[in-house]
């Protein structure tokens, strides 16, 4: 049988997706790689791999600094991919889109940017019981510099965000609310347009924490209508130390910049600095040029797949996984939402979950086993940490069939 196994909808082009990723090729410990740890960081395609070494062969130089000829292709396609990420998010304009290294830098960037210049004794930032430790340091971080306080709205057992309970805690001191779009250690869905319509109404903005969503599921912050959105390339088949900030112009444009150096600034003198207009404001130094490009090629590749192809053969795996996880003996689901992404996090009896990852690397599974910069949800299910399958838009049922049979194997001899 193909790796296209007969359940996948024969639409799907499995089979040549898999083999765009060369490092799906290789053995580990004498078995095939089974890749489950796409949450974490995905593999790469090798359009995103010739794209990097293509860029740095023939158009690579310095940025917005030249007026040679490879300093003026290279700006073009560092440009051009702002222009991709523009259209992948669907943002009114290139302007709003900030390259970062990734997510966490987005938020910081927010928290100290927007969060110094806006919040004082007293104020409030409302996040949720399922945030990823970058949606909840950085406030903290900006908390104890201005004297506001972070609030909290919990979830419920089956890690599903009360939404009546965030709506009360949305009050006459919140400044901002900053929500995880889809949860990294349960998979959770929110119902993030409402989130943004609740708080709209009491004129508070919103950022979004797209980690975990943008590489399963289209992205429309116009439709979405949150003020802030962030991601990181190297979750959506693209290199590591790039991401994006979206957020719209007229907050950049209010917002003081966070980084001095070169780029970010019009004017220099020993007196005074005038800055550059956004997004250079807030790109200080020589960016990832090259992983910017990467990441437009990585874009490029998804759109070529189709979101509707990938939402519909991610939700075949995880319902699949998840009707399987059930013939596992004392295996217990960490995050049964009703509404969820491509993520089974779960503990099993008598085996502690990081001698379950290292037990499954033996059998060539990658998966993720810890707390997943979620301390906040661990402590909440009481476990120390979970086992956690992700996958992504080249896994297959086999490879499900495969950590199922494992877990058992596991089990049986451990458990
Ligand atoms: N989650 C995981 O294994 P960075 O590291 O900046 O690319 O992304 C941070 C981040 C922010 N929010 C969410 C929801 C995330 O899942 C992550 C990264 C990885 O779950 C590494 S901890």
């Amino acid at each position: 049988m193909t790796a296209a196994a007969a359940h996948t909808p024969s639409a799907y082009p499995l089979d040549r997706i898999r083999a765009d990723f060369p490092a799906l090729a290789q053995q580990v410990r004498g078995k095939p790689l089974v890749y489950l740890d796409n949450a974490a960081s995905t593999q790469k395609p090798r359009q995103v791999i010739d794209t990097l070494a293509d860029f740095y062969r023939h158009d690579f130089a310095n940025i917005h600094r030249s007026v040679h000829t490879l300093g003026e292709r290279a700006t073009a396609r560092y440009e051009a991919a702002r222009e991709t990420v523009r259209r992948f998010l669907n943002a009114r304009r290139a302007e709003e889109i900030v390259f970062v290294r990734g997510t966490t830098e987005a938020i910081n960037l927010v928290a100290q940017s927007w969060g110094r210049a806006n919040l004082k004794e007293g104020d409030e930032i409302l996040i949720t019981a399922m945030e990823h430790h970058s949606n909840i340091v950085p406030w903290q971080l900006v908390c104890r510099q201005t004297g506001a306080r972070l609030r909290v709205a919990p979830i419920d057992t089956h890690g599903e965000l009360i939404l009546e309970e965030l709506a009360k805690r949305i009050g006459p001191r919140t400044r901002l609310v900053s929500v995880v779009h889809m949860s990294n250690a349960l998979g959770t869905l929110n119902p993030v347009k409402e989130i943004v319509a609740l708080a709209h109404a009491r004129g508070i903005p919103v950022l979004l924490d797209g980690a975990q969503a943008v590489p399963h599921l289209p992205v429309d912050v116009q439709a979405l209508d949150c003020d802030f959105y962030a991601f990181s390339g190297h979750k959506l088949y693209g290199p590591t130390g790039i991401g994006a900030l979206y957020a719209r112009h007229e907050l950049l444009e209010a917002m003081p910049p966070w980084q001095g150096g070169g780029e970010m600034i019009r004017t220099v003198t020993f007196e005074e600095t005038t800055y550059n207009d956004p997004p250079f404001k807030f790109e200080a130094g020589t960016p990832a040029i090259a992983e910017a490009v990467g990441l437009a090629a990585a874009i490029d590749y998804l759109e070529g797949i189709g979101w509707e192809a990938i939402a519909a053969h991610e939700h075949d795996l995880l319902e699949y996984a998840t009707a399987r996880a059930g013939e596992v003996p004392g295996l217990r689901l960490i995050g049964t939402a009703r509404e969820k992404g491509a993520i089974l996090s779960f503990t099993v009896d008598r085996v502690h979950p990081h001698d379950l990852g290292t037990f499954l690397d033996h059998y060539g599974i990658a998966v993720r086993a810890g707390h997943h910069c979620t301390m906040p949800v661990m402590d909440f299910f009481q476990v120390p940490a979970t086992v956690r399958a992700s996958f992504g838009i080249y896994n297959t049922r086999q490879e499900v069939d495969l950590l199922i049979d494992a877990l058992k194997e596991i089990i049986e001899v451990f458990g």
